[in-house]
């Protein structure tokens, strides 16, 4: 069969043939633009800049520690706050006994910020039957939007405890495999994660309780996520989708000192910036108050946490070092930006409209007090809105805005270093997708169409599709 009568078919079915070495990889999946009659894959355009993602501040470094470098144009008078709060990041609080160092509980779900953002990477998801170590579990009651904490548990529940004092419980993860095809026939399996509360304190939750298991996200480049322009956010949600191409896009709006404000920050975009964002992290993963959130964590029934509770842990220098630190971690250059097979496979990102929601580019606004993360040209490859990704993600809790099937598009700067920073290659917001090719393969609602796409991509593409977000 000649090449021309092959690319005839494919052109006409546009249903994902499979495909063979003769035909060449993209004559087999139609519907993305650009080839002119199938002559070799398309080639995205290399654009100047995507190679270092976060601008000036992108270091150079690649190796286990790619998430722990601070910002490379951070000069070296403001190196000493940086070191100043990445010492209350990595440190491990203690109950008492130590000034510069205590008040964590009196419930807790870890010692230290790095406990769960190892290495400023990402949270590891427990393995079946076992405790989770880096991720955590979000409570509420239906009512009120997913923003009414349990009565018993509150807002997380915390699986340990100060001496005295009992922890909340915890919840075990079992997995079911599923089998499915790509359109040409290959198999592939996903995890279903079914999940148990165990050892509850306070009895079993009520019939009515919501609860989402989210594994801690990476740390990098969160400053320039802060310092990107709100009107350049809000420009991109488009809720009621109005330009038809089954895309909305939702903001959430969240509490903040000021108000209700966008949120930027958490997997439901739950939290409006950093200051606010850290100093939920001190007070719900580590028991330790600020000024910010200085009230102890203890539901009223829980009379052993409430004897406990004492003064205000760290004080607002401490906190702002915190978030300092956290604003300032840096993204990883892309040294593979401008390989051919990578390039293929940004063209087919953006025809599988993985760009939709994974939105390329900004450059950010002025950040007060940041000189290192204004006007820059970043790559962070999200549009930070909420989107429905179906059933299968859904953790059926509201989250203020954010319904039960809304997650934050995540950034997917770094995603590719997720190995040799933590040691796994476990993606999504609860850590079920053992690779890129299974988080694509999840990805179901608004973004239904992607994923149609990729699996109705051939071997190769599918494979050029990975390595291109991986290279990111
Ligand atoms: C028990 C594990 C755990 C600990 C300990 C922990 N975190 Fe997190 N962190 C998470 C999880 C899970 C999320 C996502 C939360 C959500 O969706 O609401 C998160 C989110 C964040 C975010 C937002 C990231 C983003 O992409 O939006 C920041 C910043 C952060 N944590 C900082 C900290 C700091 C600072 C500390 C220490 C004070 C800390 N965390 C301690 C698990 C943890
Ligand atoms: C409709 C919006 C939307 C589209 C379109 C979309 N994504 Fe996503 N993507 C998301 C959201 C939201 C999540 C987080 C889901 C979760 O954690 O449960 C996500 C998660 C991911 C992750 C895992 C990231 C992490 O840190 O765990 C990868 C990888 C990814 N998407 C790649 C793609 C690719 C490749 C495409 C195109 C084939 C695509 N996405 C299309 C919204 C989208
Ligand atoms: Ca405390
Ligand atoms: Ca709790
Ligand atoms: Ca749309």
């Amino acid at each position: 069969m000649s090449r021309a009568l092959v690319v005839g078919i494919a052109a006409l079915c546009a249903c994902g043939a499979p495909t063979t070495e003769e035909t060449g990889p993209t004559s087999s999946s139609g519907g993305y633009g650009g080839s002119e009659g199938g002559h070799g894959p398309v080639v995205a355009d290399f654009e100047p800049g995507e190679e270092r993602p976060g601008g000036d501040t992108t270091v150079e470094l690649r190796d286990e520690n790619a998430f722990l470098q601070a910002a490379a144009n951070l000069s070296a008078a403001r190196r000493g706050p940086y070191e100043a709060g990445f010492a209350l990041f990595d440190i491990a609080w203690l109950a008492e006994g130590n000034e510069d160092r205590d008040g964590l509980g009196p419930t807790y779900l870890g010692t230290s910020c790095r406990a769960c953002h190892f290495r400023g990477g990402r949270g590891t998801p427990p393995p079946p039957d076992q405790p989770m170590t880096s991720a955590l579990v979000r409570l509420s009651l239906p009512d009120g939007g997913g923003s009414v904490p349990d009565d018993r548990y509150g807002e997380q529940l915390q699986t340990k405890a100060i001496a005295g004092v009992s922890p909340e419980g915890w919840v075990s993860v079992a997995f079911e495999a599923e089998t499915h095809n790509f359109d040409d026939g290959a198999p592939y399996e996903l995890l279903s994660p079914r999940y148990s509360p165990r050892d509850l304190a306070f009895g079993s939750f009520a019939p009515e309780t919501l609860f989402s298991i989210r594994v801690a996200p990476p740390m990098i480049g969160l400053g320039l996520l802060e310092a990107i322009d709100e009107a350049d956010i809000r420009a991109l949600a488009d809720p009621d989708d109005l330009d038809g191409d089954g895309i909305s896009g939702r903001t959430n709006e969240v509490p903040s000192e000021a108000g209700l404000a966008l949120g930027r920050f958490g997997l439901k975009a739950n939290q409006p910036d950093l200051r606010r964002q850290t100093a939920a992290a001190f007070l719900e993963d580590l028991g330790i108050t600020s000024p910010v959130f200085p009230d102890d964590n203890c539901p009223s029934v829980q009379v052993a946490c409430q004897a406990s509770a004492g003064e205000l842990d760290i004080d607002e220098a401490r906190l702002d070092a915190t978030v300092f630190f956290s604003s300032l971690l840096a993204v990883p250059h892309r040294p593979e930006a401008r390989e051919r097979e990578v390039l293929q496979g940004k063209a087919l990102f953006i025809s599988a409209r993985c760009d939709g929601c994974h939105h390329p580019s900004f450059v950010t606004g002025e950040l007060e007090g940041f000189p290192e993360l204004s006007h820059q040209r970043i790559f962070p490859y999200s549009d930070l809105l909420l989107h429905d990704l179906g059933e299968g993600l859904a953790d059926g809790r509201p989250d203020f805005g954010a319904t039960g099937r809304e997650w934050r598009t995540p950034p997917l700067w770094g995603v590719g270093l997720t190995e040799l920073v933590s040691g796994h290659t476990r993606l999504l917001h609860d850590g079920r997708a053992r690779s890129v090719e299974e988080a694509i393969l999840w990805h179901g609602g608004e973004a239904e169409a992607a994923r149609d796409a990729f699996v109705a991509m051939s071997a190769s593409e599918r494979a050029w599709l990975v390595r291109f977000v991986r290279s990111l």
